[in-house]
């Protein structure tokens, strides 16, 4: 239905944009992001710096979004500032260079302030879909994060229409937009399987000034396979868990689980998926990634909803070979909706996400490498940790052969604090912070959690410093983070 819109090359649609203008792009993590479009807006970015000319534009996406769209965009310095959320390497390179300016933001508050303008005017929208209707009915393709906001707010739009998803993935997608304050209502969504939207996201087609064909999948990369470590933290959050339900702190309906990005939180979700005591469960998430769909298979997940389908290739062709198998179990949603602490709260979701580094106490650092480097930014982690019936975080207890103890006298950046964590877990054990003081806590963390190496220099730091509720020695708080930067390892570090 393309033909009601100028259909253009990707370069001509490129050679449409300013520098200097603020773009909306599809796209949480790699799964229905912008393709073709930016990967052109880049190249025309190179030759108008070769002439001599600026050209640089802001990027404001879902999350993370694929190499065509931030590696591209970085490598030809044609960004300004990004937000809010990467995981690109060339991106991650520039911003921690100086070279781009990003900010981290919790992503459910970013459509507000798009729609209330704190990010100033979305010149354009650079949305993939999978379909579109003369009228302006657009259908998303393997995510929405904020795309239905973008596609309202931008002056003008551009749909990159993908053929290699399915127009059949209508009906996928629930779209609903929240009201802002002081007009706000309730949202009426009371259980994971609810529809309270539109199938499509409906625009002024007159805004639609070109779609640019194309058929590419999405960038997704697989996941290093589950190992023993990885295992093992899994195995050990599937029987917190069995064990919550068992003693009644959990009810026996069960409640939904929020699960996180990465390789850990895939293995987490294997690891659910095998323990005989874990009934089954529905998920409320933001990203429903490879692991969810053996579940779903399986029937041990019998509904998944996020707002974005992260799924390598070959699976997602499984997918479509099999769409109405999967049309009752799976819904994508706008991040402001999946994110939303309303619904974590309302809801009573179980969250599960990954820390860098975490300290004797529980504040949580998801985001930063030794306090300065960025990693990939707070995502949603924050979102639901805030908001959980319980709130879990998982990491080895050691990074980089065993050179870094991710459990640190005091954490280097901070994400989450102590208030809003409820459970960490490694491949050690459990440390189960409920109703715990900070010096039960760093027992608690150090005992359970650190790895055999650093429990005593961590509890030499934590009873070296006798003072007050929270015992911080700010002379050595940061001991093991400084030993590492003299010699590569945190063996060994002056704790006191
Ligand atoms: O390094 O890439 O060189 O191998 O960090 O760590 O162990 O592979 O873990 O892939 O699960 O990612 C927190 C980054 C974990 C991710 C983080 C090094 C480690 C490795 C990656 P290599 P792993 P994962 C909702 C939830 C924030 C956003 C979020 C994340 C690399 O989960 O970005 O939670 N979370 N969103 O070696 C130095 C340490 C380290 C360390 C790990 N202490 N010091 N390096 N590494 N710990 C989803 C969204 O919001 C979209």
């Amino acid at each position: 239905m393309s033909n009601a819109f100028p259909v253009l090359t990707a370069a001509e649609a490129a050679a449409l944009i300013n520098h200097g203008s603020t773009i909306g792009v599809s796209g949480f993590t790699p799964a229905g992001a912008a393709k073709v479009v930016p990967k052109a807006l880049a190249a025309r970015a190179r030759s108008e710096h070769e002439a001599g000319r600026e050209f640089k534009v802001a990027i404001i996406s879902g999350a993370s979004t694929g190499d065509s769209l931030d590696g591209e965009l970085a490598r030809a310095d044609a960004i300004s500032w990004r937000t809010p959320y990467q995981s690109n390497k060339s991106l991650r390179e520039s911003i921690n260079a100086g070279r781009i300016h990003f900010f981290d933001m919790h992503l459910s508050h970013l459509a507000q302030q798009v729609r209330r303008g704190f990010l100033g005017k979305i010149d354009w929208a650079i949305v993939e879909a999978c379909d579109i209707t003369p009228e302006g009915e657009i259908v998303l393709s393997t995510s929405v994060g904020t795309s239905p906001t973008f596609l309202r707010q931008a002056e003008r739009v551009i749909i990159e229409l993908n053929r290699y998803h399915s127009p059949k993935l209508r009906g996928f997608h629930d779209i609903y937009e929240p009201l802002d304050p002081p007009f706000r209502k309730v949202i009426p969504l009371e259980n994971c399987t609810d529809r309270i939207g539109s199938p499509v996201v409906k625009i002024d087609p007159k805004k639609i000034v070109a779609v640019v064909e194309n058929n590419k999948p999405d960038e997704v990369g697989g996941f290093d396979p589950a190992d023993e470590l990885t295992n093992k933290i899994g195995a050990n959050v599937a029987e917190f868990i069995a064990n919550e339900i068992a003693v009644g702190r959990i009810p026996r309906e069960f409640l939904p689980l929020q699960s996180g990005v990465g390789n850990i939180a895939n293995a987490v979700l294997g690891a659910l998926g095998a323990n005989p005591d874990i009934p089954d469960f529905q998920m409320f998430s933001e990203v429903i990634q490879d692991s969810v769909i053996g579940l779903i298979r399986s029937g041990k997940c019998k509904f998944a909803t996020g707002t974005s389908l992260t799924i390598a290739p070959a699976l997602l062709q499984s997918i479509y070979a099999d769409l109405e198998f999967f049309r009752p179990r799976l819904l994508l949603r706008p991040q402001e909706i999946t994110n939303n602490p309303e619904m974590v709260r309302r809801l009573g979701i179980i969250t599960v996400n990954t820390a860098i580094e975490v300290d004797i106490f529980g504040n949580v650092n998801s985001t930063h490498i030794m306090g300065t480097g960025l990693m990939n930014g707070i995502g949603g982690s924050g979102d639901f940790t805030r908001n959980a019936y319980i709130s879990i975080f998982t990491c080895p207890s050691t990074a980089k052969g065993n050179k870094i103890s991710t459990i640190v006298p005091f954490a280097s950046h901070l994400d989450h604090s102590e208030h809003s964590v409820a459970v960490l877990i490694t491949e050690q054990g459990v440390a189960d912070l409920r109703g715990k003081s900070p010096a039960e806590r760093s027992r608690e963390i150090i005992n359970k959690c650190a790895h055999p190496d650093f429990r005593e220099p961590l509890t030499r730091y934590y009873e070296s410093t006798k003072k007050g509720h929270t015992h911080a020695s700010l002379a050595h708080a940061f001991s093991f983070h400084q030993q590492f930067m003299a010699t590569g390892d945190m063996h060994g570090a002056h704790v006191a």
